[in-house]
């Protein structure tokens, strides 16, 4: 029997992320942890523990005596919190991916699954469909550690045999939980605006395009992942991973055709240059070719699936 930690589980990924893994393995088979106890009334449906992934000592004993078999590691500062502490992001989202890489290595973990982002790519990256392999100099804290993270999947991997696998998300957009400090989290706060009938006020400028994905996409496309045969993940380093790239004045039109008088400003601030040093949208035919990638979700789509169901949300 698999037994899953999920490291991050509270977070705008994790909070659907681990629905998914207990409706798919059994709430019984899913440890959900994070940082505060306070996270555990989001987890009525599998056990929840508080756990800080720094306090090695504690996670380390967490894993033995559950027999885990198999971690998500969503845990990390993202990119706008990142510039704002960077030492901080650094020492996070290293240290927390090399100890659970360690752990796997010595436990023989079944699986590990580890998030990189667009965030790898930086100004001299070709900017549209950025192919899977390219210059990657990445210009941010979040970035960096994004793109030496993927060097360590890769370099565990072939050294170790830990079968780690990684997808390197667009901005992703849900309504079931708030974004934790990135640049795209503007495409999640708009939809919120827009249903409470306020003005939005954009923090990037209404032509920044970049990539985005539908959550449910996103957790499709993770479970396929770790569920595709291990011959068929090629690369270990990390996927690049697409469905849609849009820009501000897109998303609010795409809004403006279920609510006529919502109104945006736009008023860019630090996050701009962040957004402007990654690519417009991201080439996938890896994804595509090796397990069989398709995305079920285009903007206008996602926004009607937003405004239906929002509303009938409660956090
Ligand atoms: P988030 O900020 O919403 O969630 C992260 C969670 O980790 C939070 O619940 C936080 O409490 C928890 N956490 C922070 N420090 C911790 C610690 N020391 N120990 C245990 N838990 C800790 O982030 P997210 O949007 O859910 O992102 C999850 C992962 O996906 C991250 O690795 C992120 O880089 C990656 N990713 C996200 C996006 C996106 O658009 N959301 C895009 C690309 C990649
Ligand atoms: C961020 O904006 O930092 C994240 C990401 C794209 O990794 N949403």
């Amino acid at each position: 029997m698999e037994k899953i930690l999920v490291i991050g589980a509270a977070g705008q990924l994790g909070s659907e992320l681990t629905k998914s893994l207990s409706d798919m393995y059994g709430g019984e088979s899913v440890i959900a942890t994070d940082l505060n106890e306070s996270a555990k009334s989001k987890f009525d449906y599998c056990q929840f523990k508080a756990l800080d992934i720094m306090d090695q000592d504690t996670a380390r004993n967490l894993i033995k005596n559950e027999n885990v078999t198999q971690i998500y590691h969503l845990a990390a500062v993202l990119s706008a919190v990142g510039e704002k502490k960077p030492l901080f992001a650094w020492d996070l989202n290293m240290q927390s991916l090399l100890f659970v890489l360690e752990i796997a290595r010595e436990f023989k973990l079944n699986k590990v699954y580890w998030p990189s982002s667009i965030a790898v790519f930086g100004p001299n990256t070709p900017k549209v469909n950025t192919p899977q392999y390219c210059v990657k100099e990445p210009n941010t804290v979040y970035g960096i550690s994004k793109q030496a993270g993927e060097r360590w999947c890769e370099y565990y991997f072939q050294k170790y045999n830990v079968d780690v696998r990684s997808l390197r998300y667009p901005g992703l957009i849900g309504y079931k939980s708030l974004p934790g400090g990135g640049t795209t989290d503007y495409a999640v706060d708009i939809y919120h605006k827009a249903l409470a009938g306020e003005k939005f006020d954009c923090f990037l400028r209404e032509d920044s395009f970049l990539p985005m994905m539908y959550m449910p996409d996103a957790i499709k496309a993770t479970l396929d992942l770790m569920h595709a045969p291990s011959e068929s993940v090629k690369i270990r380093s990390s996927y690049n991973l697409a469905s849609m790239s849009f820009s501000p004045k897109e998303i609010y039109q795409s809004i403006l055709k279920h609510h006529p008088d919502f109104k945006i400003e736009y008023h860019p601030d630090f996050r701009q240059s962040i957004a402007d040093s990654w690519p417009d949208s991201v080439d996938d035919s890896c994804a595509q070719k090796d397990w069989g990638w398709q995305p079920d979700f285009d903007l206008d789509k996602m926004t009607e699936d937003i405004l239906t169901n929002l509303p009938n949300f409660s956090f």
